[in-house]
């Protein structure tokens, strides 16, 4: 099993700067990758990264994307005299020439495909390169918006020459269209890109028609491009959130990548003056965490943008924190996404509902008023472009994102010792581990049959740890899980603050006190025709090929789960697999990955006891081994959907991030 993150950085590439007064450039200095190195080592982070060192990308390489006759051009920049660097700077839009940008440019291109060859190799499972100049923006002949090379593409294309990758997903978190990407493959079936940015009606630089949701691709590469415009300033963790539930990620499960490469911009975070979003460091370690189980974990994270040096900081931290295994944060108060961003969504999933099954069903196009046309600002709504416009006094305060604990123990496991489990699982011993306070409460309040209750007071003590956060997750083999779950939750409850998601896959009954006691959210998947019970904390998702069918499967975890999951914001996650589920080992082993997401990472899996043989997968992921991939995603079975959307339709009204049209359709559907 591959393990190890890489962290690629090399002082050289803080070695240009802005000669002259530019007010359009002023914002991209040096000092954006010292912060951001600085702010790793001094969070202990760096240190426990492999440190790689950067190469230059070899002409070959650069060609990969960009034209000789730029190649040449730019390869006379470091000779050039101030002047001659100020004019040759004039014929792109938004960048700076230096002489020593060039060298800084191979290093920045280099550092990519150095990642690359890491992951690819398998010395590492992941990484992070620190790179300047940025790469989104230029193009096959030109440079633009700071990048000179396009680290990102020129990474791609060498992934698929060199190592035969076939499919490269690159997702684009920065707060800028890369434009550049979208040109260098928009006809290209094999490598879907996805990008979300400020747009603002096309009044938000680059200003481009085509980064607009309608540009989807050509040719062979219809629908490998996926735009989603923000229309409006101040999105923040909750519409971020419900474009990766309800697009990038059932997109990305049925693209299948075998390579994720992120244009890791920051200018999406709060505080940045670029981006002027609302959306706090910590979003980067789900929306990190979120892509790691796609092509086995081989994800390469290149830096692009990020100006607000602080936010900047803490975001690298988060992202590169979650590419090393820690817990993630938790993410409180998730609001209702806007309904600006709730039109961009509909639009985008309307505009690609006939490239993507997963998309099938998605609603049309929301009333007129969302055209594709420009909507010219008025003067003094939308911020002028001048460089040295107005901005608003108010400023842009969060708190420093809190640290995030590891548990001593990533993962224990109660089982018999018959068992068996892999050796990084901690097993709970009868004797030695187990408080007798515990045992005796047991005795009392539940069973009289012993072998039941020595497990479950191994469960309850393995849960208490949880809670006194030594261990950060667990599974058990318990013979009633039903009489498992109740004493959990019973055990954890009673302290007010304790919110516990259950996640039942199978048929069986959850204890009716528990489907309605308001602190627990029940989400049931199975086969079993069950009740709709018109209930917010008891939601039951039956699909008619029950938990074997993977498409409907992980069309449920997408849609209903993870937008459930981060509104409900739990302390504790039960996972629960009844025997007869039928869930293959894939999906379920996805189906855990994606819970780490809540809670900081303090899930406990339930197992019935005969079911032995996903014990070891299942560890593996609570381990944080990287989950197989799941091929051929296939259209969700159409009842299955329409329980999905009704589903759906009852929730969103208290379940906000279920939330996928805009509240102006919705109610044109109604009437
Ligand atoms: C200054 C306007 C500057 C140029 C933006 C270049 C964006 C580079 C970037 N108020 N406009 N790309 O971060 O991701
Ligand atoms: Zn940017």
């Amino acid at each position: 099993m591959t393990i190890g993150t890489a962290l690629i950085y090399d002082e050289e590439m803080t070695k240009y700067k802005l000669l002259w007064v530019d007010p359009a450039c002023k914002i991209e200095v040096p000092e954006r990758l010292t912060v951001s190195y600085e702010a790793l080592v001094r969070n202990a982070l760096a240190d426990r990264c492999v440190s790689v060192p950067v190469r230059e990308a070899t002409d070959t390489e650069i060609l990969l994307v960009h034209s000789e006759e730029y190649l040449e051009a730019v390869k006379k920049t470091p000779s050039m005299s101030l002047e001659d660097l100020k004019e040759f700077t004039l014929q792109y839009g938004d960048v700076y020439f230096h002489p020593n940008i060039y060298h800084c440019a191979k290093l920045a291109a280099g550092s990519a495909l150095q990642l690359v060859d890491w992951v690819m190799t398998k010395r590492v499972r992941n990484g992070m390169a620190l790179v300047r100049p940025p790469g989104h923006h230029s193009q096959r002949s030109a440079a633009n918006g700071f990048c000179v090379f396009n680290n990102v593409a020129i990474a791609a294309r060498y992934a698929q020459q060199k190592y035969g990758v076939k499919r490269v997903l690159i997702v684009d978190w920065d707060i800028h269209h890369g434009q550049g990407v979208q040109y260098c493959f928009e006809d290209d079936p094999n490598v879907l890109y996805f990008s979300w940015h400020r747009y603002e009606h096309q009044n938000f630089w680059p200003q481009l028609r085509e980064s607009n949701y309608d540009s989807v691709g050509k040719e062979k590469g219809a629908g490998f491009n996926i735009n989603v415009p923000w229309n409006q300033v101040g999105m923040k963790n909750s519409d971020y959130l419900s474009v990766f539930c309800h697009i990038l990620l059932p997109v990305a499960y049925e693209f299948c990548p075998d390579l994720v490469l992120v244009c890791a911009g920051f200018d999406s975070a709060i505080g940045d003056p670029e981006g002027e979003m609302c959306a706090t460091p910590e979003i980067f370690a789900h929306l990190t965490h979120l892509l790691m189980n796609l092509a086995e974990g081989k994800l390469c994270v290149v830096l692009e943008g990020g100006y607000n040096l602080t936010s900047l900081a803490q975001s690298v931290c988060q992202t590169v924190q979650t590419l090393l295994g820690d817990p993630l944060p938790q993410l409180a108060d998730l609001s209702c996404p806007y309904r600006s961003a709730l039109e961009s969504l509909q639009c985008v999933r309307s505009a690609h509902r006939q490239y993507w099954s997963c998309l099938k069903h998605a609603a049309g196009l929301p009333p007129a008023h969302i055209s594709t046309k420009r909507i010219k600002s008025v003067e003094g709504e939308a911020k002028t472009e001048t460089g040295e416009d107005e901005k608003s006094t108010e400023e842009n305060v969060w708190p420093e994102p809190p640290k995030r604990f590891s548990p001593t123990v990533r993962a224990a496991s109660v089982l018999s010792d018959d068992v068996t489990c892999p050796d990084r699982c901690k097993r709970l011993n009868a004797n030695q581990d187990v408080d007798p306070l515990i045992v005796s409460k047991l005795k009392d309040s539940f069973i009289s049959d012993a072998g039941g209750c020595d497990t479950l007071a191994r469960v309850i003590t393995l849960v208490e740890k949880m809670v006194q956060n030594e261990i950060r997750s667990g599974l058990a083999l318990v013979c009633d899980v039903t009489m498992a779950i109740t004493c959990v939750v019973q055990h954890v409850t009673p302290d007010l603050n304790n919110r516990v998601l259950i996640v039942y896959v199978g048929n069986g009954t959850v204890p009716d006190h528990i489907a309605r006691d308001g602190k627990t959210l029940v989400v049931q998947i199975t086969s079993g025709n069950k009740q709709e019970q018109k209930s917010k904390y008891y939601i039951p998702v039956c699909l008619k090929n029950g938990c074997s069918d993977t498409s409907g499967f992980m069309h449920a975890v997408f849609s209903l789960l993870l937008p459930l999951g981060y509104e409900y914001n739990p302390n504790l996650v039960l996972l629960v697999r009844m025997p007869d589920s039928d869930v293959c080992d894939g999906v379920w082993q996805h189906l855990t990955g994606f819970l780490q997401s809540f809670a900081k990472g303090h899930t406990l899996v339930l197992l019935q006891e005969n079911e032995k043989a996903c014990v070891s997968p299942t560890a593996s992921i609570l381990l944080g081994d990287p989950a197989p991939p799941l091929e051929n995603l296939q259209a969700p079975n159409k009842d299955d959907l329409n329980v999905m959307e009704t589903l759906r339709d009852r929730l969103q009204l208290n379940w906000k991030l279920l939330q996928t049209i805009s509240e102006s359709t919705a109610a044109a559907v109604q009437q």
